[in-house]
């Protein structure tokens, strides 16, 4: 505000004393040092890895923190219409590598800290990874603010900042265990704002009253009173001085929910509960992937950091004075899943509530201010609360979502008289005992776009879910924008080597930025030096990942062998299960061989990794038999290296850095129309891997870029789901033989305990088989099979290879943030002034 800043007379003394960016070795040697000695209190005598972690993080933290400031400042200048992200989920990994590839010091600071003593490679793994996501939806996020700074987008992600991110996972005795993972003890990266709070309201009620001129208004009062605390972290775009900002926010006590009467009067206990309650919102992730469960505290989590981000967000607008009608052309706010769908409500009470705005008028601005982006057609996944639970929570926003509902409606039934079939299935409200809202449809009524994330996965919720609502509105409103990474992190991070090896070949790094580039890597399909390093460059991948088993999981495996990996979250959707019992069948036939024909067998190692929700029981079981079948594979002195097992504990993103570069084949098995797009399939392929897939989400246009040569699909296609499942509903279905004798292997307790098993394999052979696995098993082990023929030429593999990296150009996120900002913001960058002198 104008009253915090310095007066004009001041300033030039003030700009004098200006922090200053280092720019040199010794300049990032000192500020090291000196935030060493000094912020941190430790000396050369007692700087371990850890305090020369911090020191060079915090170090970097100063020079983002400078070009933050002028980056926020320039924005608030210029003013222009500005980006929102909502999203409960920012899977954002380690800040440190990323702030200095992104910065463009990495080199001088690897020099720096040698001479200090230390290996960069040490200090980077001594950070914790913030990890504020479950999977696939919140690294979306987080590649979509890297993108949105690199190309200059004047652009703000709002989350929460919880105390505990998605659990660790131990295996124990091959069962999974979860462990708190509370990560906040240092973090350099965030910057608590104090001055920052808003006041967020639950329960209560509702008053109507008439002012003098006869304006009808409602009153939400009474309520309980917490506290949003704002914590912000920059995110620094790559080659560009634009440094965005995460704003997370934290519950706290409000004085009036902190009884100081109670604490004075003894009741000591009862006041500091109080306030422990209000920290509870923002204490914990939920850690379900693609599962909804309707619990109270993850509703009010949603209210709360909805409520917190619009305040600020129309807090920000009315600071340039503009009038309401210029909101749209301010604000675009995008809706990471229904997840935040309460900033519909939110936004029209604060219009009408607040403002006095008229419901019209209102109801237009929100209209153009949203867009909701749609990541699953998983009816489990899809969020429904109960009327009475919002009610209760939330009287005020029930009835604004009625209001809502009986206009639309209302107006549905002008266009389709007498159609109540139509009124029925499009009411927000569903009429079950209890009511239900319908998160998914008030999305869809107060966006101006709804976008699915691959080309298939936005055709299908257009024939499922949102079939009436496109007989409604027209095909317009509805749009695909298929999911995208940031080569910055996937590639240039997570795989140097053959980062600068591509930067050698084309002439430069301008393929970060423009991953289409990448086409003219076939130019060298011929090159036989080229050939000859990318080769060694996966290899020497391998050898890190084998090193890194070998660390983790105590298991030795041979970096010649092929490595098959299944990495993501554990869901039978997912179907790891079809991967497991292949490889059951794969030791089976190995079992059964002479020694000469063994000879002739490629070696293979299959990789597993991914958590379960802790609630998931089926998910649970399945890693369980990998542990087992790991356990009695890797033992068998028959086997050797023809077949290993790993499952490697804790997947998270910083592990995916090692990981993906790794892979000679990965699995994205999932059964046709279940996975709305995957991006680790994206990720796999950039890093010189291939795929074995079915023909669901990205997968389709990942064939479509780099041909059907080129990846192994198998499977039933998405179109013949229901006719299959229908088939084994009424019996007329025989389980493969093949698939018979895993199970009866299973049954006999060759990998433990039978009865552990029983109910996961009796959800194929006895309950319809929902996910399909018999019905593509003989398919996707005739397949693995070719890819042990293929994998033998190892240099037409290679040629595969190459040529699929050549290919992914239009899987950078920055295609993705143009497409939104495009044909959903309505937005432009904003790129830094030119720096005058110097
Ligand atoms: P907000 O939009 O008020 O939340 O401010 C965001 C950031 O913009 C602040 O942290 C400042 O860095 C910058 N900023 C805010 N107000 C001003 C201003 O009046 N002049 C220049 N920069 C500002
Ligand atoms: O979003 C990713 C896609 O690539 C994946 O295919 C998709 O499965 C994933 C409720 C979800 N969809 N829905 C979720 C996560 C948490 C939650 O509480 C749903 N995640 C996806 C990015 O588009």
């Amino acid at each position: 505000s104008v009253e915090a800043s310095i007066p004009e007379p001041q300033r030039e003394a003030w700009k004098k004393f200006s922090a200053q960016e280092f720019s040199s070795k010794e300049e990032f040697e000192k500020e090291v040092v000196r935030h060493i000695e000094t912020t941190l209190a430790r000396s050369l005598f007692n700087c371990d890895e850890a305090a020369a972690y911090a020191g060079t993080a915090l170090a970097f933290r100063d020079r983002l923190v400078i070009e933050w400031n002028k980056t926020q400042q320039n924005q608030t200048f210029a003013d222009p219409k500005r980006v929102y992200y909502l999203s409960l989920e920012f899977l954002m990994g380690r800040a440190l590598d990323n702030a200095m590839l992104n910065v463009g010091m990495k080199d001088i600071a690897q020099e720096g800290v040698s001479e200090l003593g230390f290996r960069m490679e040490d200090i980077i793994s001594q950070e914790r990874d913030a990890a504020l996501g479950n999977g696939g939806l919140g690294r979306l996020a987080a590649c979509f603010l890297d993108s949105l700074a690199t190309l200059n987008y004047p652009a703000w992600g709002y989350a929460l900042r919880y105390r505990y991110g998605i659990f660790k996972q131990e295996i124990i005795d091959g069962y999974q265990v979860e462990i708190p993972d509370y990560w906040l003890d240092f973090n350099p990266w965030e910057f608590p704002r104090h001055d920052v709070t808003v006041d967020i309201q639950f329960y209560g009620n509702v008053r109507k009253y008439m002012d003098d001129s006869g304006k009808q208004w409602s009153v939400w009062e009474n309520g309980e009173i917490v506290n949003a605390v704002a914590y912000d972290a920059p995110i620094p775009g790559y080659g560009t001085k634009t440094t965005n900002n995460l704003r997370l926010w934290s519950s706290k006590a409000s004085h009036g929910e902190f009884d100081f009467t109670k604490f004075n009067s003894g009741e000591y206990e009862a006041s500091v509960a109080d306030q422990q309650r209000a920290e509870t919102i923002s204490a914990v992730l939920y850690p379900n992937d693609s599962l909804e469960r309707g619990k109270e505290l993850r509703l009010k989590q949603q209210y709360f950091w909805c409520a917190a981000s619009l305040s600020d967000i129309v807090r920000r607008f009315k600071k340039s004075k503009k009038p309401w009608s210029e909101f749209p052309n301010q604000v675009a706010i995008q809706l990471n899943d229904t997840h935040p769908t309460l900033a519909i409500p939110e936004l029209q009470r604060i219009l009408i509530d607040g403002e006095g705005l008229d419901w019209e008028e209102a109801w237009s601005i929100v209209q153009k201010t949203f867009g909701y982006t749609n990541h699953t057609v998983l009816p489990e996944a899809l969020e429904k609360w109960s009327v009475p639970l919002i009610q209760h929570l939330l009287p005020r926003h029930l009835q604004i979502i009625y209001e809502i509902n009986a206009r639309f409606l209302q107006w549905v039934e002008k266009k389709f008289p007498k159609d109540r079939d139509m009124l029925a299935s499009v009411s927000i409200i569903e009429e079950t005992q209890p009511k239900m809202v319908r998160m998914a449809y008030l999305a869809v009524i107060g966006s101006h776009k709804v976008n699915g994330v691959a080309e298939l996965h936005s055709d299908l919720i257009k024939t499922t879910i949102f079939k009436d609502f496109v007989k409604i509105y027209g095909p317009d409103k509805f749009t695909n924008v298929t999911n995208g990474i940031t080569p910055r992190r996937w590639l240039h991070q997570a795989n140097p080597r053959l980062s600068e090896l591509i930067a050698n070949k084309l002439g430069g790094y301008d393929f970060l930025t423009d991953l289409t580039l990448l086409h003219k890597l076939e130019n060298f399909l011929d090159d036989k030096d080229f050939r000859k390093e990318f080769q060694e460059i996966k290899y020497a991948n391998k050898v890190r990942l084998a090193k890194y088993i070998k660390e983790a999981q105590g298991i030795s495996v041979n970096p010649a062998s092929l490595f098959d990996i299944q990495v993501k979250r554990m869901h039978e959707y997912k179907r790891q299960q079809l991967n497991v019992f292949g490889v059951i069948h794969r030791y089976l036939q190995l079992k059964d061989m002479s020694p000469e024909e063994r000879k002739k067998v490629q070696p293979r190692v299959s990789i597993f990794g991914g958590k379960a929700a802790p609630g998931y029981w089926m998910a649970k079981t399945v890693i369980h038999l990998i542990n087992q079948v790991s356990a009695v594979v890797n033992a068998d002195k028959d086997i050797g290296d023809l077949l290993k097992v790993v499952f490697l504990e804790d997947y998270n993103v910083s592990k995916a850095e090692i990981i993906v570069p790794a892979s000679d084949i990965s699995e994205h098995i999932s059964t046709a129309g279940t996975e709305a797009s995957g991006t680790s399939n994206m990720k796999f392929v950039l890093n010189g891997g291939l795929v074995i897939g079915t023909c669901d989400g990205a997968n389709i246009e990942i064939t479509r870029e780099v041909g059907e040569d080129n990846i192994f699909l198998f499977g039933n296609l998405a179109e013949d789901v229901e006719d299959l499942r229908h088939a084994h509903f009424y019996g007329g279905f025989e389980l493969d033989s093949q698939l018979q004798r895993v199970f009866d292997e299973i049954r006999n307790g060759r990998f433990g305990d039978a009865g552990q098993f029983s109910a996961l394999v009796n959800s194929i052979v006895e309950h319809g088989d929902y996910y399909l696995v018999s019905d593509d098993f003989q398919s996707y082990v005739e397949t693995q099979n070719k890819i042990d023929e293929a994998y033998k030429n190892q240099e037409e593999w290679l040629t595969k290879t190459i040529t699929c990296v050549a290919r992914m150009g239009f899987f950078s996120s920055d295609r993705c943030i143009e497409e939104y900002a495009q044909e959903i913001w309505n937005t432009e960058p904003l790129p830094p002034p030119k720096e005058n002198g110097a």
